[in-house]
């Protein structure tokens, strides 16, 4: 379904986002459409089983102020009953289903969100009174309906790098997996240093993500005939094992 459709016909939206990465899994476009609609809605920051204690305090004190902030983790089944709470409470919805619809790029999690939290409750119904004909909904109980389908956010011509980091596109299908893997680097290093150096076995002292790269890549052993690193060996090497949710934030 189109983000505008969505938008249009939900009573709340959830803009859901990777908690790894929140300010690039935002969209401030969508953002200023919702508020445009003025309706309410909540930022699902998604994945953070794959992100530090820390970093999530940090991240919901910063964006709390911008909306309701809800972290949750579809994989480990956390969070699920607080965005529950947070939906009918922002909503602020008496005395009839309450119309969700969920936003994001891909693979930031928007199904697996509406079947967490739908949980048991799921089951599908089509058209409920006063709505639109056909909108096919999800019950996910306590008056609280999903929109079956997201609404998906395109990507931008220069959003390559969200696409790397959201395992949109594989390492090996990235034009600058350098580029990318050095964003990676770049974050680990700002929020979780000790957890990079432990996975890769190194001791990172330069600032620079690139001499990082390297340094990774030479510690792998990812080396061409002359013995200088292959680096977009090591680029490859550090996109798979984020993609696989193998290095926590
Ligand atoms: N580690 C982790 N992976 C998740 C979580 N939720 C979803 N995923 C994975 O993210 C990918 C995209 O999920 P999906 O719900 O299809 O995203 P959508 O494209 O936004 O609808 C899938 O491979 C999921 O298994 C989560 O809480 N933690
Ligand atoms: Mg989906």
């Amino acid at each position: 379904m189109m983000l505008k459709e969505v938008i249009k016909k939900a009573d709340i939206l959830l803009e859901v986002v990777d908690a790894r990465f929140p300010d690039e899994t935002r969209n401030s476009e969508v953002e200023r459409d919702i508020a445009r609609s003025k309706k309410p809605f909540i930022i699902v920051l998604n994945k953070c089983d794959l992100v530090s204690k820390e970093t999530i305090e940090k991240t919901r004190s910063r964006l709390s102020q911008i909306a309701p902030t809800v972290f949750v983790s579809i994989k480990d089944r956390f969070g699920t009953t607080m965005l529950r709470h947070k939906i009918l409470e922002t909503a602020g919805i008496k005395g009839r289903d309450i119309l969700v619809g969920s936003l994001g790029y891909p693979n930031t999690g928007k199904s697996s969100v509406i079947n967490g939290v739908a949980g048991k409750h799921k089951a599908s119904t089509s058209p409920i009174s006063g709505h639109t004909k056909g909108l096919q909904l999800v019950n996910a109980g306590s008056r609280i309906m999903f929109i079956d389908t997201p609404g998906v956010i395109p990507f931008g011509e220069n959003d390559e790098y969200i696409q790397g980091i959201l395992a949109v596109k594989d390492a090996t299908h990235l034009q600058d997996p350098i580029g990318v893997a050095m964003k990676i680097i770049e974050k680990m290093c700002a929020e979780n240093k000790p957890a990079l150096e432990s996975f890769y076995h190194v001791t990172i002292e330069a600032q620079d993500s690139y001499d990082t790269l390297i340094l990774i890549g030479r510690q792998s052993n990812f080396l061409r005939k002359k013995g200088e690193v292959d680096e977009t060996r090591a680029a490859i090497k550090i996109i798979n094992d984020w993609q696989k949710g193998l290095l926590m934030i």
